[in-house]
């Protein structure tokens, strides 16, 4: 019989895995790191499913030398993690924690002996307690605490960290912080404060960009990691498409479109009205620095066409539309095909990184040694179709990572959500690849979908 023709990939195209500090690390008090938001949000009754807190989760922190071993072993050799600001600078500003440092130093040993290259994140959600105390991203305290942070992990890790991500997911840490949508610190706040924290985070990401500049060294680069809204034209026709990429301008202008067109669209302040961010002289010379990459965390996307007033129309999912466990990731393979493909074109972003795409089941199980997760292979392979698509579309996409390659804390839904290639057992912390590691080590291996 014949054998379908593989979907190869570009020479040099980057496979990895990523995970966050917070979510596998665990140690929450130990060698001096302090509190976070996340670690305080998780003790608050009614936060955090079940209960999970983040003192322990996988326990990376004293098992990430076999962890870095067997992501060899699965022939894997990027890897996107996050540094926690609450191990290296525990008050949040200033007084720097040596044994923190001296931990991702560890760290990055042990993965320059696997032959891995780290892909680094600033920040990804756990701001110290400390900070929040103060006002967190509501007041600007935050980006002068950061600027300084981010000054202090570039120059310490700077020779051996190439390339660094500002923020992950400026949206989640902000409007679903402190709008009450489910995230640390668990606030409400009006309008105009949340529109603030957004703008503070700008501010951070702009300070991030100029610490890799100043301190990165050669050959570093620098990006921000965002979940822009991703939209997919219902039909694949001129109007759909022209709809969906209004639509796709206009919901991402807070972020995207501040950072890429150098201030806030004048559309985007009228709709904020009276509770438009305030900024400060300087602020867009910061926020509007030129950087390497853009990174995208796309999981599902929505569906827009042309309405028949000629206007972007959502056509909104029915309750039987096939989803994974997450009530919120409805399976949209296309996102990958039109999320690249759109902020490509709108922004004119030379070098695009797939920084996190994957899926949370709650019953992945190990039975007689294996964890036979096709859903999780469908699904990956589904969406690095539409990714190869849209590469052959010319999108510069230049690399993926795989969310995640742990199972691990899954914020508000704790443990109960598997997002990994790797199956944990949270009580013994026995590691099983699933499936789909095995999978996803024949993509990388072969640098192609057979
Ligand atoms: C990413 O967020 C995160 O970067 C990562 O840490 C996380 O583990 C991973 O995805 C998997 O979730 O509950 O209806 O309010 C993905 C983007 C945006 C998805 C907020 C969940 C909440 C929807 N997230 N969304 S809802």
């Amino acid at each position: 019989m014949r054998t379908p023709a593989p979907l190869r990939f570009p020479p040099n195209f980057v496979w990895g895995t990523a995970t966050a500090a917070a979510q596998i690390e665990g140690a929450a008090r130990t060698d001096g790191k302090s509190e976070s938001v996340w670690d305080r949000f998780a003790r608050r009754p009614g936060a955090v499913f079940n209960g999970d807190t983040l003192d322990i989760a996988c326990d990376h922190y004293h098992r990430f030398d076999q962890d870095f071993a067997l992501m060899a072993r699965l022939g894997i050799k990027h890897y996107r993690l996050s540094l926690a600001w609450p191990r290296l600078i525990p008050c949040g500003d200033a007084t720097i924690n040596q044994r923190g440092i001296d931990f991702y130093h560890r760290l990055f040993d042990s993965l320059e002996k696997h032959g891995i290259t780290p892909w680094v994140t600033l920040f990804h959600w756990d701001l110290p307690q400390a900070l929040e105390a103060q006002g967190g991203w509501r007041s600007r305290v935050v980006p002068e605490a950061f600027a300084r942070y981010a000054d202090v992990a570039v120059k310490a890790f700077g020779s051996r960290v190439k390339n660094w991500i500002t923020l992950n997911e400026i949206r989640c840490f902000t409007v679903h912080g402190y709008a009450g949508l489910g995230k640390a610190p668990g606030a409400a706040e009006a309008p105009g404060v949340v529109n603030q924290t957004i703008h503070h985070a700008l501010v951070c990401h702009g300070h991030a960009v100029r610490a890799v500049r100043e301190h990165g060294g050669r050959g570093a680069r620098v990006g921000l990691t965002d979940n822009c809204e991703t939209v997919i034209p219902f039909t694949e026709t001129a109007p759909d498409i022209a709809a969906a990429r209004a639509h796709f301008v206009e919901t991402n202008q807070s972020i995207l479109g501040a950072i890429y067109g150098g201030g806030y669209a004048p559309a985007y302040l009228r709709r904020c009205g009276a509770d438009r961010p305030r900024v400060t002289r300087g602020d867009f010379a910061l926020i509007s620095l030129p950087t390497d990459f853009l990174g995208l965390n796309i999981y599902t996307g929505l569906t827009v066409r042309r309405g028949k007033n000629g206007k972007p129309e959502r056509v909104l999912a029915s309750p039987s539309y096939p989803k994974t466990d997450s009530p919120w990731l409805e399976l949209a393979p296309r996102a990958l095909y039109w999320g690249p493909r759109l902020a490509a074109e709108v922004y004119g972003v030379k070098n695009i990184y797939i920084t996190e795409n994957g899926c949370g089941y709650n019953d992945d199980q190990v039975v007689k040694g294996e964890c036979q997760d096709l859903h999780r292979v469908e699904y990956l392979r589904s969406y690095l179709k539409e990714l190869h698509r849209a590469m052959q579309d010319r999108t510069p996409v230049r690399g993926y990572f795989l969310w995640s390659f742990l199972d691990n804390f899954e914020w508000a839904d704790g443990y109960t959500r598997r997002f990994g290639i790797v199956h944990n057992d949270f009580k013994t912390q026995q590691r099983t690849p699933k499936m789909s590691a095995h999978w996803y080590a024949r993509v990388v291996a072969d640098n192609a979908l057979l």
